[in-house]
């Protein structure tokens, strides 16, 4: 009763931002991403009559907080929904590249555990059931499964039965890398389960930006089957921009943006004005994830270090979906 699973990262290009159903965790939008190498979890979970309670550990710490709970009542969900009775678990997580650097390890944690929790119970779920139960840990999750450019479709469905992710295209289709920027910024936070559950619920920009999300996705899908770079990287860029604006819009009104954050989009803007075709994107938080090809590199690598108040510019390729050990 014991498995280890890897899964990457995800970063959108075009951003889940909202829920039409909170506790089913059922997105407003379609939402497609890019599975990343460079950024991993890898997690063992271990059932054990012998508990009486479930552990989290990561990165070698008991962990008894907010993201305990968070793990306590996914397994806690995939014990319901698979009936295997009240068994516990020792959960133990490593990050590769760090938590504190603000880059989106939920995706990453997520997918994992649920891959780990269900091998380690023999359940040998399909990828799209395994995508759908990874939902519920964490929206963004449910696209890790895979690997290379990734759908998750929003489904039509009240009970989220057809709301999980696809694959678009494997990561060996097409060698487009992304450089995630990490600033030295420390800001008071707002998850994006928050910031997104008060952009619904309150920001007057919310309806354009739902409008525009149709048109984004065909016209991505497009850039994708033909590898037109420049076509995915700017609207990859404007769906980013779009859905920071809603923040703007909402009320209390709030941004990610730090002054850095401003400095690096600027600096990708000028790249291209000097011939490097270079797209940011952003989540939610300061750090901005750089869209770039092969031969660019180096180019990309040096101007983004040389910003001041950069802390880090890590590389990464395209990446696979879960795997075992
Ligand atoms: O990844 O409330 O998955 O599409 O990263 O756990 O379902 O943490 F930019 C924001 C991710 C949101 C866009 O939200 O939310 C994206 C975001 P949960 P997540």
């Amino acid at each position: 009763m014991k498995a280890t699973a890897k899964a990457h990262t995800n970063i959108a290009l075009i951003k889940y931002w909202g829920k039409s159903n909170e506790s089913l965790i059922i997105p407003m939008n379609n939402s497609l991403s890019l599975t990343l190498d460079g950024f991993y979890t890898t997690t063992t979970v271990e059932f054990d009559r012998g508990l009486s309670a479930d552990t989290f550990t990561l990165e070698g710490e008991e962990v008894t907080s907010t993201q305990y709970n968070r793990v306590h009542e996914f397994l806690n969900f995939v014990r319901e929904k698979y009936d295997v009775g009240q068994i516990y678990a020792n959960v133990y997580s490593n990050n590769e590249v760090p938590t504190a650097a603000g880059l989106a390890s939920s995706a990453s944690g997520f997918a994992a555990l649920a891959a780990a929790s269900t091998k380690a119970l023999n359940l040998d779920l399909s990828e799209e059931e395994l995508s759908r139960l990874t939902r519920r840990g964490s929206g963004s999750a449910c696209r890790s499964i895979y690997g290379g450019f990734v759908e998750w479709q929003k489904g039509e469905a009240e009970d989220g039965s057809d709301s999980y992710a696809v694959q678009i295209a494997p990561a060996n289709y097409w060698d487009v890398r992304m450089a995630a920027v990490v600033l030295d910024a420390t800001m008071k936070k707002v998850s994006s389960r928050e910031g997104m559950k008060r952009t619904v619920d309150t920001s007057v920009f919310y309806d354009g930006w739902l409008d525009s999300l149709d048109s984004d996705l065909i016209d991505i899908k497009e850039g994708i089957r033909e590898q037109n770079f420049e076509k995915v990287g700017s609207i990859a860029e404007a769906n980013c921009l779009k859905m920071h604006a809603t923040t703007l819009g909402a009320t209390p009104p709030f941004t990610y943006w730090h002054d850095t954050t401003l400095k690096v989009m600027e600096t990708v803007q000028m790249m291209r004005d000097s011939g490097i075709p270079a797209y940011f994107t952003i989540d939610a938080g300061p750090n901005v994830k750089v869209l770039y090809l092969p031969d660019d590199e180096e180019a990309v690598q040096h101007t983004l270090q040389q910003i001041e108040g950069v802390s880090d510019v890590i590389l990464s390729r395209s990446g696979n979906g879960i795997s075992y050990e």
